[in-house]
């Protein structure tokens, strides 16, 4: 391989599907960096990574984790990223600083779906990456098998950098197709070199000859050399492939083991000559520093108990000091990254990933220069999919819940706080079940609340389905001054999402104007709780009539004859009630719509069509309404059906009569509800 200077600090982040293996591939790199003594597992909770008490708990990464190393000189940091569904926000903040995702999958071809979206995002952002095909000691599944089926859900052409050596099942060893050296594992030790076996040669010579055409296709230079059977330098080979990784032309591709050590150094070394430096990144990302001062971008917000708020950021130019200023904020605390480990040091320094403590003014996503801060426009967060209310069990706590409720949103832009107005509760909106669950767990843990989830409530409505005319009189007389007002209204429905309108008919002073405006206050009043028990929409009242009284009468008077008339009247209207209806569009991979199709018929839905995915190879869109109350663990179910890819967007269309045994369940739970909440 080509000498080389000593690179700027790298990036590297480990993504893939859930249980993969990054959270082991991280130990087995930093043990092969030399920058652990001894290898710790994740099973057994020794692991670098994984070191929260919620990731711990669970036996999986519930966030990202960092560490600054050194490999061979060059300088590093690894970010370990979960690789739940559920998390994805923090694999794709991750990769917007990122050089180079090191993806490890499984060689299972089942399996090979579940990496559909995180390639579809790589291949759409077009960031470098490698595939690393973990597991291999426990799989027996070919290389070339794997690597086939992953093939359907990547744009760019998976290539085979090494070919595996056999023993039976077990893989031995490997041949590196750019040197065409042979290697076998030595477990606990560096691979030996061999000499390529007979058998392997003509198998070795083919992948070769494959791995150069896939180069071939984006150098004209190259591609001359096979035309004219040239053998290509070395170098050129090397320099071809840092570059196609560089442009995201193409996906090189390594296997080992992160548990038995296989292919590990071989996965740094690519890593080591082959990832894009600082400068590249830079340019491919479009960023500009136009003051020559530092800038950083913030790529993730942590807020632990005692340090309070930690900025994880990304020096792309210059350099950045304890006790900078930084877009008005001083920068208290740099902070080198080993897992949960964080050590301070004086500076950071061009393509360095640290910690930046108590940048109070500044968020995750931001660019920051010397003066000023910007959002670096790199993604929206992630749309919610699924929401549970939470409550404190001490009243005293609810202040301390919102804060803390605030924290996690800033650490984890896909967490969203909602405060319902229609059912007065606490929501808390994610991606699924298990993210809101660790959030939970993170209020405990961390805040030291005492939280309880619960299923959200509906926010039904309730509307009239015919007329009336009613006589409301407010009369009392109680010593002194009594009280006196007497109103004829008439109710009537309106258009859905007409809302309520006030009006009147008086004439010839029979209510003083001044009384009018009261008797409004009294019918709205009564709005907010209809017959139902729901909040009242959509319907028309008229003052036509009524009488006063020269001392007696007030405002108070009219208004409580106003609410008086309602109460009778609208039990008269025949009133019904409205259930929010979603418009809802699920995405899933095609040979899964009709599974969503009969989802959503299960689910009260109303399937409006299908349509391919614009710009998405293989999936379909499900176009549907669907009633809120069917929404709540759609995303569970619906994940459950496609392996984990399955995802919808979601928007309120419109409210509609539900009637029926539900309408009858919904009923009777709102005034066991209400019943409990009077006491
Ligand atoms: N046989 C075998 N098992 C492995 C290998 N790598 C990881 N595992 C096991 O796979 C399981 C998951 O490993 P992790 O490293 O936690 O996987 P992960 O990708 O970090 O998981 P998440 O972060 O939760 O997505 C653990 O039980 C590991 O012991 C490997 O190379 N071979
Ligand atoms: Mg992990």
């Amino acid at each position: 391989m080509p000498n080389r200077p000593v690179s700027k600090p790298r990036v590297a982040a480990l993504v893939g599907p859930y249980l993969s293996g990054k959270t082991s591939l991280l130990e087995a790199l930093l043990f092969e960096a030399e920058a652990v003594h001894r290898k710790g597992l994740v099973k057994d909770g020794s692991s670098v990574g994984d070191a929260s008490p919620e990731a711990r708990a669970r036996q999986m990464s519930t966030e990202v984790n960092l560490v600054n190393l050194t490999y061979l000189g060059d300088p590093w940091t690894l970010i370990d990223c979960p690789g739940s569904i559920e998390l994805a926000q923090e694999s794709m903040n991750a990769l917007a600083v990122a050089d180079v995702a090191v993806v490890v999958a499984e060689p299972d071809p089942a399996r090979a779906l579940m990496l559909s979206p995180l390639l579809k995002f790589l291949d759409d952002h077009k960031i470098p990456h490698i595939l690393f095909l973990n597991k291999m000691d426990a799989s027996a599944v070919k290389v070339r098998d794997a690597l086939e089926a992953l093939q359907t859900v990547s744009e760019r052409p998976l290539v085979l950098r090494e070919i595996p050596l056999r023993d039976g099942d077990k893989v031995t060893g490997y041949i590196d197709l750019v040197s065409e050296r042979a290697y076998k594992y030595h477990p606990g030790d560096n691979s030996d070199l061999i000499q390529i076996p007979k058998s392997a040669a003509e198998t070795e010579h083919q992948a070769r000859q494959e791995l150069l055409e896939h180069l071939a296709d984006f150098d004209d230079h190259l591609m001359e050399e096979l035309l004219t059977d040239v053998v290509p330098p070395t170098t050129e080979v090397y320099e071809t492939l840092a570059r196609d990784l560089k442009d995201d032309l193409i996906v090189p591709v390594f296997f080992g083991s992160a548990q038995a050590d296989g292919g590990i150094r071989r996965l740094w070394k690519a890593l080591r000559h082959e990832a894009p430096e600082p400068h590249e990144t830079f340019a491919r990302l479009g960023l500009k520093a136009d003051n020559g001062g530092p800038l950083v971008q913030i790529f993730k917000t942590l807020h632990a108990a005692h340090t309070g708020k930690m900025s994880l950021a990304r020096i792309w130019k210059g350099e950045v000091a304890d006790g900078q200023n930084i877009a008005g904020a001083r920068v208290v605390g740099v902070m080198s990254l080993q897992g949960a480990k964080h050590e301070k040091k004086p500076k950071a320094v061009e393509g360095e990933v640290v910690g930046l403590g108590r940048l109070e003014s500044l968020a995750t996503g931001q660019l920051a220069d010397g003066e000023k801060s910007a959002d670096s426009g790199w993604l929206a967060p992630l749309p919610p999919l699924f929401a549970l209310g939470v409550a404190v069990s001490k009243k005293a706590d609810e202040v301390k819940l919102s804060g803390a409720l605030s924290k996690l949103a800033e650490e984890d832009p896909s967490l969203s706080v909602e405060h319902a107005q229609d059912t007065h509760e606490t929501l808390l909106w994610g991606q699924g079940e298990i993210h809101l669950q660790i959030a939970a767990e993170r209020l405990k843990n961390r805040f030291g609340l005492d939280v309880v989830t619960h299923r959200p409530q509906v926010p039904y409505k309730e509307t009239i389905k015919k007329p009336t005319q009613v006589h409301g009189r407010h009369k009392r007389q109680s010593g002194g001054h009594g009280q006196f007002g007497d109103v004829h209204i008439a109710i009537k429905p309106q258009a859905r999402g007409a809302g309520f309108a006030f009006s009147d008919t008086i004439v010839g002073g029979a209510i003083p104007k001044q009384y009018i405006q009261p008797v409004c206050e009294g019918a709205e009043e009564v709005l907010k709780q209809g017959p139902l028990g729901f909040a009242v929409v959509d319907l028309a009242v008229t003052l036509t009539d009524g009488s006063f009284h020269a001392v007696d009468s007030s405002d108070m008077a009219f208004k409580t004859a106003g609410a008086m008339a309602m109460r009778e009247g609208l039990p008269q209207c025949e009133p019904v009630l409205l259930e929010p209806v979603l418009s809802v569009e699920i995405a899933i991979p095609a040979e899964h719509t009709s599974k969503a199709q009969r989802l959503v018929s299960s689910r009260r839905g109303q399937i409006l069509g299908f349509d391919a995915k614009d710009g998405w190879k293989g999936w379909d869109v499900v176009s549907a309404q669907l009633p809120q109350a069917e929404m709540h663990d759609l995303i569970i179910e619906l994940r459950s059906l496609t392996m984990g890819v399955g995802t919808f967007a979601w928007h309120f269309d419109h409210m509609q009569e539900l009637s029926g045994r539900s309408a009858d369940k919904v009923v009777e739970d709102r005034k066991a509800l209400l019943s409990a909440a009077r006491g």
